[in-house]
Parts: C-alpha cells; sequence; structure tokens
C-alpha cells in the first residue's frame, strides 16, 4: 500500500501536464441536442463528416504533441446504445429497434447515436497528487445528467478510466448520483491555478440548491456536486466560485468557454463570474502557496460575450513549451479581428506565441479545443503508469489515420441514423480499435 503518499519523495517531483483528448466515435453527427449550446442549436440535422471530425481531432493532438507537451487519447464509447433504446421499449433485433425508434422517436435515436464523449473536458474532473490529502491523483467522472445523450457516458467513462489510470497511484472515482441537484460536468467547470507546487483548485458552478438560476438556459453544475468532487479527491485548497447566468444565457453552457486557467495564468472574459471579486479571493488564496496570479482579463469592448462564444477564444488551450505559453486556440479566432488583438495584447502579457487549429467539426457542436481534452498532471512515476497504448506518438497517429480512413463514413445526415447498417460499421471500428490501443476483448458492451 501507499499510505502517508505525502511523505514520500517521488511526490516531490513536479507534475507535468498531460493531455488526454477523446478519440471522436464513427457516428458524430449534428442532432441539436444540446440545449444552451448555441452552435449545437445552430447546426441541428446538418450533414456531419465523422471521418474529417476524427482526422481533425488526430491532427491537435499531433499538433499538441509536436509542441512538446504529453499526449494521450480516451476511447471513442458504444454507439449505438441499442441497450438504451430496448429498456425504453423498442423491441426485435437490432434492425428493428433502429427503425421504430427513427420513426417514433427520432430525438431518442440521435441521443444514443452521438459521440459526444470526444469532448473529454467533461468526461471527469481530475485533482493531481500536489493537491491532494492522500497525495494520489483522483478522478470523478461526470454524471452529465443535464441531458440524456451525455448521461449515457458516464459508466464507460468510468471503465475507460480504470483501464488508462490502473494501480494504486490512482483513485478513480463513480459519477455521482444521477440527479439534478448533483449535475456535474467535469473538468470543463473546473481549473487549477499553481506554480509547480500544491495548487488553487477552482470549482465554478451555474447553480446552487435554493439559488437563482439563469433565465433562458439550464445552469448545468451544481454547487453540491462541485463541493461533493472535492471532498471525495480531498482537495486541500479548493474554491468555490458562480459563474455569471448572463454568461450562461449567452450561450457558456460550461465555464470553459468564458475562462481558461493554466498554471498561474487566468484567462477570462469580464462576464465569466457573478462576482468578479473572487479573481481577488483567487489571488489571495494562491499567494498563501507563494505563487502569484498573472490575470488576462478580457473586457467586453475588446470582445462581446456573443463574438467570445462564436469564436471560442475562451476554449483555447494554454500549453507550456520550452518557448515559453502557447495558446492553441481554434482557427475560428484567426478570423475574428477583435479575438486576433485580445491574442496581440496577451503577447505583450507573457504569451509567447499562438498556434491556430482547425477543429471545425467539434465546433459546429459547440466543442473548441479545450472542450476536447482532459487534463491530467501527472508526476514521473504517476506517467508511468498509465496505459502505453493510450499515450500518443507518431506511430500511433499513422495507425489511427488508416483505421479511421478504412472504417470512417464520409458524411453522416439525420437519416443514416436509421440504417441497420451503421450498426455493423460502428461496431467494426471500435472492435479493431480495441485491439490497436489494447483495451481487451470485452471492453465494449457489443465484444461480451
Ligand atoms: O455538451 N455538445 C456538447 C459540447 C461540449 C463542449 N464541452 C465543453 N465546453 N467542455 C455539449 O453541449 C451537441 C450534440 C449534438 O447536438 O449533436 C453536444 O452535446
Amino acid at each position: 500500500m501507499l499510505g502517508g503518499l505525502l511523505d514520500e519523495p517521488w511526490t516531490e517531483g513536479a507534475a507535468v501536464e498531460m493531455n488526454f483528448d477523446g478519440l471522436v466515435g464513427p457516428t458524430h453527427n449534428f442532432a441539436g441536442l444540446a440545449f444552451g449550446n448555441v452552435a449545437s442549436t445552430k447546426n441541428a440535422r446538418q450533414l456531419s463528416s465523422p471521418r474529417a471530425a476524427v482526422l481533425e481531432g488526430l491532427a491537435k493532438m499531433a499538433a499538441v504533441h509536436a509542441l512538446g507537451v504529453p499526449q494521450g487519447l480516451l476511447p471513442p464509447q458504444e454507439r449505438p446504445r441499442l441497450d438504451v433504446l430496448r429498456r425504453l421499449g423498442f423491441e426485435g433485433d437490432d434492425g428493428a429497434v433502429v427503425g421504430r425508434a427513427a420513426r417514433e422517436a427520432p430525438g431518442l435515436l440521435a441521443s444514443v447515436y452521438s459521440a459526444s464523449a470526444m469532448w473529454a473536458a467533461n468526461a471527469a474532473t481530475v485533482s493531481p497528487s500536489a493537491d491532494t490529502r492522500d497525495g494520489r491523483v483522483h478522478l470523478t467522472a461526470a454524471n452529465l445528467v443535464s441531458s440524456l445523450h451525455r448521461s449515457l457516458e458516464a459508466e464507460s467513462t468510468g471503465r475507460a478510466l480504470r483501464r488508462i489510470f490502473a494501480g494504486e497511484r490512482f483513485v478513480v472515482h463513480d459519477a455521482l448520483p444521477a440527479c439534478e441537484t448533483l449535475g456535474d460536468e467535469g473538468a470543463a467547470n473546473h481549473t487549477r491555478l499553481h506554480d509547480g507546487g500544491a495548487g488553487l483548485e477552482v470549482f465554478v458552478y451555474g447553480r446552487a440548491a435554493g439559488g437563482a438560476r439563469p433565465r433562458r438556459f439550464p445552469a448545468r453544475q451544481t454547487r453540491e456536486a462541485s463541493e461533493a468532487v472535492a471532498r471525495l479527491h480531498g482537495v486541500r485548497r479548493a474554491l468555490f466560485v458562480r459563474q455569471n447566468p448572463e454568461a450562461i444565457d449567452a450561450g457558456a453552457f460550461h465555464n470553459d468557454v468564458v475562462a481558461v486557467g493554466h498554471e498561474r495564468v487566468l484567462l477570462w472574459h469580464e462576464d465569466a463570474f457573478a462576482d468578479a471579486s473572487d479573481i481577488e479571493t483567487m489571488r489571495r488564496e494562491l499567494a498563501e502557496e507563494g505563487v502569484e496570479l498573472l490575470s488576462w482579463r478580457v473586457s467586453r469592448k475588446e470582445l462581446s460575450l456573443s463574438e467570445a462564444i462564436e469564436t471560442y477564444l475562451f476554449n483555447s488551450q494554454i500549453v507550456t513549451t520550452e518557448a515559453g505559453w502557447v495558446l492553441v486556440a481554434p482557427a475560428e479566432c484567426e478570423r475574428s479581428a477583435a479575438a486576433r488583438s485580445v491574442i496581440a495584447r496577451l503577447t505583450t502579457e507573457g504569451l509567447a506565441s499562438v498556434r491556430f487549429l482547425e477543429v471545425r467539426q467539434s465546433m459546429r457542436n459547440g466543442g473548441g479545443p479545450a472542450c476536447l481534452r482532459l487534463r491530467v498532471e501527472l508526476t514521473d512515476a504517476e506517467r508511468e503508469e498509465v496505459k502505453p497504448t493510450c499515450v500518443f506518438t507518431p506511430a500511433l497517429h499513422r495507425t489511427l489515420v488508416a483505421w479511421a480512413q478504412r472504417h470512417y463514413r464520409e458524411t453522416l445526415a439525420p437519416a443514416d441514423l436509421a440504417d441497420p447498417a451503421l450498426i455493423e460499421e460502428s461496431r467494426a471500428a471500435l472492435d479493431e480499435l480495441t485491439q490497436i490501443l489494447d483495451l481487451g476483448g470485452d471492453f465494449y458492451d457489443f465484444q461480451r
């Protein structure tokens, strides 16, 4: 047993951030399932390209990896979830189940077909060992109860995390009980500020029991859920901050649409938090760890809330490279004069450079670069325990590009979800993937 880990010398080595991206699944489509997510609603029922989506995601992993940042990946989940349709009363063989759902409940069919697990920022909340009382890395799968299609991810996410982060240095917690009071959307509402040592974990929630709610759109994350996760992880220094309801009503369904932290930097829109004095609290708390907060505040005059949501500037990744902090931003920012000038200002305040990446298929469902990745900060000893076949390498990239080109459709229209051939195609792709990633022949339910 690793009791009393805090006394062990290996925990003193500084942790390095590793990004685990969700590998886009073969059924990526635009179903308009996410109320409050403007891009999802706007692009509902358009033609998607699963192949372009997975290749864009892989190219992003390769680009971040080439910047010298360790990169991993999380496998897609099994879709369609025919077990869910059967639980909802659709009977018969697979083709009959899908056919009847397509006729009678196309929304349910789209939900069980959604490839939404690609947005790994919502897979879990992660607390690195430097922050936790027992000196282990804690991960809690998100319950994602705010929508049917996303709630289907929780159990399989837990299973995947346990395969990738096995061993005593990691604690993987099941998702919180699935109810509205405990709505939890994972790392998209959590950021960690630090300077290589113990950090301040900032949990951002949209509503608390008995408290006010946004008027137009749902607040997905609750304070009660955030507190439970911090408690489960044994986080020593946690701060609970309320998201601005106006930001949620403008389409910032997760805090990572309007703010992003990395090391001691916080890049935030002035409308991100309900109480801007929270930034001063963060500054004070961090100072107690001997760290000076670097606040990159963006005013609405520089970039309106609606342009922040259109460009997803705050959904950039900030990564540490040998040359300093690099902003990995969606290509949409390059096409916006306002976003470009914010970035230009940041380069005078400590940002080394920017790298624009095209993740258009994901963006059209409301997912930017930061949505596609789950950050896990790991010491060298912890990194050695990560399942090696889920660590990104140029060789794995080549293998996965060839795999995707063999299995993924060029396009997918809403009506294609009724095609029984899509069930078999998806299974064939995932079956081969379990071999590539050495996940075992029983990873997916259809394999058992
Ligand atoms: O939960 N979109 C996702 C996007 C998640 C983005 N993640 C972060 N911000 N971290 C969501 O709203 C759309 C699916 C559809 O409409 O087909 C969707 O689920």
